[in-house]
């Protein structure tokens, strides 16, 4: 028998919804625009098109679902702090991210903060830890893009962020060279298929 894909789109919300509640364990990831949460998503599930991937950076302007081995949400938030986009724009983007975590029914499982590596810890990325903190979501930060740094320039960039990040659980990987991807998944959905 063909086995279908593990990961399917369930849909999109821009407000409250019945789907925040429905019991299902979410696994939200949130991070700058760019960063590579899509590309994360992606390889995680093993589903190529699943999140859309380096279209227009900005676009996403809703919380999308994905259902992940008949048991999780990956939820898929817009990006933070795209610079083009205008004040406007970025306000209602901002707001949306900040009522999923604040004000709407949704218990995320595990949140997944994702970095890029050259870029480090933004005082973005400041800011969200500051309301995950707040609102006592569990959360991870996973540096991602490690390919495009040199071992020791990876070890001054972790540092940097360790840092700034408290005590904030930090794991590593790269979509492009597929490092740390299976330890990544392990951590979140352990190994149940
Ligand atoms: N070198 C490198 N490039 C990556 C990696 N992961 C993602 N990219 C690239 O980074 C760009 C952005 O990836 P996306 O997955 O679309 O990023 P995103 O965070 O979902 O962006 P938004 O949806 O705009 O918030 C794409 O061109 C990806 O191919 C990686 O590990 N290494
Ligand atoms: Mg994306």
């Amino acid at each position: 028998m063909k086995k279908g894909p593990t990961a399917h789109f369930v849909k999109g919300i821009r407000g409250t919804d019945e789907i925040l509640q429905d019991g299902t364990p979410q696994i939200a990831f949130i991070g700058r625009s760019n960063v590579g949460k899509s590309s994360v998503i992606n390889a995680l599930t093993g589903v190529k098109s699943l999140a859309k991937v380096g279209k227009k950076p900005g676009k996403t302007t809703e919380i999308n679902f994905f259902l992940f081995r008949k048991k999780f949400y990956i939820v898929d938030l817009p990006g933070y702090g795209y610079a083009q986009a205008t004040p406007k724009e970025r306000e209602k983007l901002k707001n949306l991210i900040v009522w999923y975590f604040s004000a709407s029914d949704a218990k995320p499982h595990t949140v997944v903060l994702v970095l890029d590596a050259v870029a480090g810890l933004t005082p973005f990325d400041e800011d969200m830890i500051g309301i995950l903190r707040n609102e006592e979501h569990p959360f991870v930060i996973v540096v991602n893009k490690i390919d495009k740094l040199k071992q020791d320039e990876l070890l001054k960039a972790v540092a940097g962020i360790k840092e700034n990040a408290g005590d904030a659980e930090i794991l590593q990987c790269s979509v492009k060279t597929g490092r740390g991807v299976e330890a990544l998944s392990a951590r979140l959905f352990g190994n149940t298929r």
